[in-house]
């Protein structure tokens, strides 16, 4: 009977053009496959389809065919890609008007009626604990408050087999034992940052999973061939002891990983006095080498307004540099992550950029403070949205695109500014710990060549695309201006123009 029940699950496509477009082809969001992963272990017919690899669904016959004769079709949308998931459920809803179509992801959990305009089934949270019921159709309609998972352990292992096309995405990677295979052992973060759906999401009290089957799920990847893994965790370094020992466990696997962090996760106490020396060694022995840092800010002021909780006495910039230089004598490639503010200038992304090139971070974004429905920057900002027309504008709410009117600089300059900072340290290209990265290291020349051929085809095919996306943004907040000022006088001539 379960066997008869087909299940397809989508991941909607990213916008063509949006900046960061090469890394959300090679990562997946983790939700539609988890879900995957627990029907089939249950005997479900259940694959996954994800726009970012596989291309566009609704040009895709074949694809199209299977999605409309599935029973139940599970479409993820996070808020830049909610538009896409309500243009895919549609056609599915014409095509298959027998289907049951149930939307989720953090989108839909923080604007649930939006998504029912476009679904028989909206869950709110995290789906474990309903996608059975929903599979198997006892579950039919409505808006549902999923209860998260208490036990991460009890999840089986992720199938990412069963994304349609993961081959391919194999292929282009040329070894599968150079991609970085997503993987996450917890959910939900002690921090409040204002613009952030985490904590409102998944909460604050964080959910782990036990070394034991962490251990063993990358056991099972490693054996289908994999050796790289990607902590999608959002502080994968913040119980200290749970980390050591993972670290210690794994070591002699000789995997590598990337995973996310603060810059200051190596110091053992708040004064920053004494060094977390077992944590950065474990670390490193356990195979970290790519670190994905949200710096945020480099600004005293704005670490303050936006909680960031960083610790010490000397100037700020001063001690990110010094948390900068402890990373990299620890052999790690930097990822920084910036954001600039309404409240800052120029100026401001000139000074990230210099500290970016002067600590020689291995690459860097500086994304454009977006709210997200549901977080408390959402509530401050949204007599200053000028992107209100939704669900159409949600496609611009990517951290890519001023969606406000930005009372320091005005959209236009702010569009530019951040171009221009990510053209100035991308022309750098080939700073000296990148090269000497590239000769040290247990990676094969061969590979890091192609590696960074790669790096470097990436970075100037998404700022070529960037430049063209910026001109076409900027046209379209020109014709919003345009309409809104003449809305404006219409109401202040009593309708006469
Ligand atoms: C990995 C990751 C990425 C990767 C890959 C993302 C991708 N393919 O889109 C990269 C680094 C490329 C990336 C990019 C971006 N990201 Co990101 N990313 C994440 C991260 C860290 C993990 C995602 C994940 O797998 N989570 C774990 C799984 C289990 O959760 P889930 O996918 O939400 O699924 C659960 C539920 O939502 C629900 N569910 C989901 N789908 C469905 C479907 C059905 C039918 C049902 C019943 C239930 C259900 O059940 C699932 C299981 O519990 C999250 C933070 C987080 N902790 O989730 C941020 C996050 C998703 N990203 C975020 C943002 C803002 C972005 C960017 C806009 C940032 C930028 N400036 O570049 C871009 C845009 C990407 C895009 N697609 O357009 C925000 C989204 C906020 C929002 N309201 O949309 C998050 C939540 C982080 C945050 N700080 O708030 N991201
Ligand atoms: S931005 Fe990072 S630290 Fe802040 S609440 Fe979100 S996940 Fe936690």
């Amino acid at each position: 009977m379960i066997r008869n029940r087909k299940i397809r699950f989508i991941e909607p496509g990213s916008r063509p053009r949006r900046p960061f477009n090469a890394w959300i082809t090679r990562w997946p969001l983790l939700g539609p496959i988890t879900l995957a992963s627990i029907l089939d272990r249950h005997g479900y017919d259940v694959a996954v389809y994800n726009e970012n690899i596989s291309g566009p669904l609704l040009e895709n016959s074949q694809a199209l065919a299977d999605i409309c004769s599935a029973d139940v079709v599970g479409i993820s949308i996070m808020t830049s890609t909610a538009m896409r998931g309500y243009e895919l459920a549609d056609a599915v809803r014409r095509e298959a008007p027998g289907a049951t179509i149930a939307i989720g992801g953090v989108h839909a959990t923080f604007l649930p009626e939006e998504a029912a305009g476009h679904a028989d089934i909206v869950v709110r949270g995290e789906g474990e604990n309903v996608i059975e019921d929903i599979a198997r159709g006892e579950i039919t309609g409505g808006i549902i408050n999923a209860e998260p998972p208490k036990n991460l352990d009890a999840l089986p292992p992720i199938n990412h087999f069963l994304m349609n096309d993961f081959e391919k995405l194999m292929a282009r990677c040329r070894r599968r034992e150079l991609y970085e295979l997503p993987a996450m052992t917890s959910r939900g973060c002690p921090h409040g940052c204002t613009y952030c759906s985490v904590t409102r999401m998944f909460g604050r009290k964080v959910r782990r999973q036990s070394v034991g089957k962490v251990y063993s799920d990358l056991m099972h990847y490693a054996s289908q061939g994999f050796r790289r893994f990607f902590f999608y965790d959002d502080n994968f370094t913040d119980d200290r002891a749970w980390t050591k020992d993972l670290l210690e466990r794994i070591s002699p696997l000789k995997f590598r990983f990337n995973a996310q962090a603060r810059v200051d996760f190596h110091w053992a106490d708040r004064s920053r006095r004494r060094r977390d020396e077992d944590l950065l060694r474990a670390l490193r022995r356990g195979g970290g080498d790519v670190l994905y840092v949200g710096y945020e800010t480099i600004d005293e002021e704005t670490a303050r307004q936006w909680r960031k909780g960083y610790r010490g006495d000397r100037r700020l910039e001063q001690r990110l540099a010094e948390d900068t230089r402890i990373l990299h004598d620890s052999g790690f490639w930097i990822h920084g992550m910036f954001v600039l503010g309404p409240e800052h200038t120029a100026r401001t992304a000139d000074k990230i950029v210099d500290f970016a090139i002067r600590n020689s971070l291995e690459s860097m974004q500086i994304s454009i403070l977006t709210p997200a429905p549901g977080t408390p920057l959402m509530d401050q900002m949204r007599p200053h949205l000028l992107f209100n027309d939704y669900p159409q504008d949600w496609d611009y709410y990517d951290g890519t695109h001023c969606v406000y009117n930005h009372g320091r600089l005005g959209i236009e300059q702010v569009q530019r500014t951040i171009l221009e900072a990510h053209q100035r340290f991308y022309r750098w290209g080939l700073n000296h710990r990148r090269l000497r990265a590239m000769v040290e290291g247990t990676i094969p020349l061969r590979d890091k060549l192609s590696l960074l051929w790669n790096h470097l085809g990436i970075a100037r095919r998404t700022l070529s695309e960037w430049r063209e996306e910026t001109r076409h943004f900027l046209e379209l907040t020109r014709t919003k201006m345009t309409n809104s000022l003449t809305s404006e006088c219409r109401e202040s001539n009593h309708g006469f123009i």
